[in-house]
């Protein structure tokens, strides 16, 4: 089997003429750093990142509806200036920061991640953003922290589809410490080295790239450094089918369809689907996290 993927760059999927263009368009847009990240994989198989037009315009964001086409139809009724999270719990230095403030001193990178919904469908999305681990030592980490929560903006007068109690808003995620720590695990500020769309969870969202995409949470507006695992939505809604963990994992099933492949985005209609990897291809990586834990009972 071809080597995965795991951390690619404009470098290693486009082809230099469009390459260069891109260049362009990211240097236009600002504090980009381009280049690849020492240390991590290399592309091998030609992936190419999703358009711009289908990172945007096919969402889950359920504050804004339960239809792929509400958020980017309704997410701009969300103002996303002025913003500030709450940062809580076990932490040195705990406060309300302003995202100037979170953001200053951060290198933003990068990342072109591959992107897998619980749903079965995927893409490729090239991020913008920084690590989280970078903040969290920043703000000074206490022994007694095992998790980190986070929580997105609930503002119902702004965000129409939190009108249906399908979730007990806010919407709610969950890390393990080492997991946030992870130097994978990404807040992002933006895509296509444009500020980030309302739809993708502007201002600043999570991303981790080896779990089903539920766990990336959007809009954040508070993260908490606590002891116990922390209540996450989808979990709230369902346990049985979408755990705390949800590690992508082609050999544990959804209760009610399979999660051995998946349809990429994009592909057209007649695609073939792929195949889906574990860790969602990050398995070099992350597998350590997870040694001797029986991924299928935490799933
Ligand atoms: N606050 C919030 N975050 C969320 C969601 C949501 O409904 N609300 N949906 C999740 C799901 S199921 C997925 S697949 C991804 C989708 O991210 P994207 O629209 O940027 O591709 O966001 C995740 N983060
Ligand atoms: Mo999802």
């Amino acid at each position: 089997m071809a080597k995965k993927t795991r951390n690619l760059t404009w470098a290693d999927v486009t082809p230099e003429t469009h390459f260069l263009n891109r260049r362009q368009i990211l240097a236009g847009a600002g504090a980009v750093s381009l280049g690849a990240i020492a240390g991590r994989g290399r592309a091998t198989e030609g992936l190419e990142p999703n358009s711009f037009e289908d990172i945007t315009s096919y969402n889950n964001f359920y504050e804004f509806g339960t239809g792929k086409e509400d958020p980017a139809r309704y997410a701009h009724e969300m103002t996303t200036a002025p913003w500030s999270v709450t940062i809580d719990g076990m932490v040195d230095k705990p406060g309300s920061y302003d995202l100037a403030a979170l953001t200053d001193g951060m290198t933003i990178e990068e990342r072109i991640y591959r992107f897998r919904c619980v749903e079965a469908w995927s893409m490729v999305i090239p991020w913008n953003g920084f690590e989280l681990r970078g903040l969290l030592d920043r703000v000074g980490v206490q022994p007694g922290a095992k998790y980190v929560a986070f929580e997105t903006l609930y503002r119902p007068d702004e965000m129409r589809g939190t009108r249906s109690r399908i979730i007990d808003w806010p919407y709610r995620e969950g890390l393990r410490l080492d997991e946030a720590m992870h130097p994978l695990t990404i807040l992002a500020t933006g895509l296509y080295g444009k500020p980030m769309p309302n739809q993708n969870g502007a201002p600043i969202r999570l991303v981790v790239p080896w779990k089903y995409g539920f766990k990336s949470i959007k809009s954040i507006v508070r993260i908490s450094l606590v002891a116990e695992q922390p209540e996450t939505s989808w979990n709230m809604i369902a346990p049985n089918e979408y755990g705390f963990y949800s590690n992508v994992n082609p050999a544990v099933d959804h209760p009610r369809w399979s999660q051995a492949t998946e349809r990429r985005v994009g592909g057209g209609l007649f695609a073939a689907r792929q195949d889906t990897l574990m860790f969602n291809g990050y398995e070099d990586e992350v597998a350590g996290l997870y040694e001797g834990m029986d991924l299928k009972r935490f799933y």
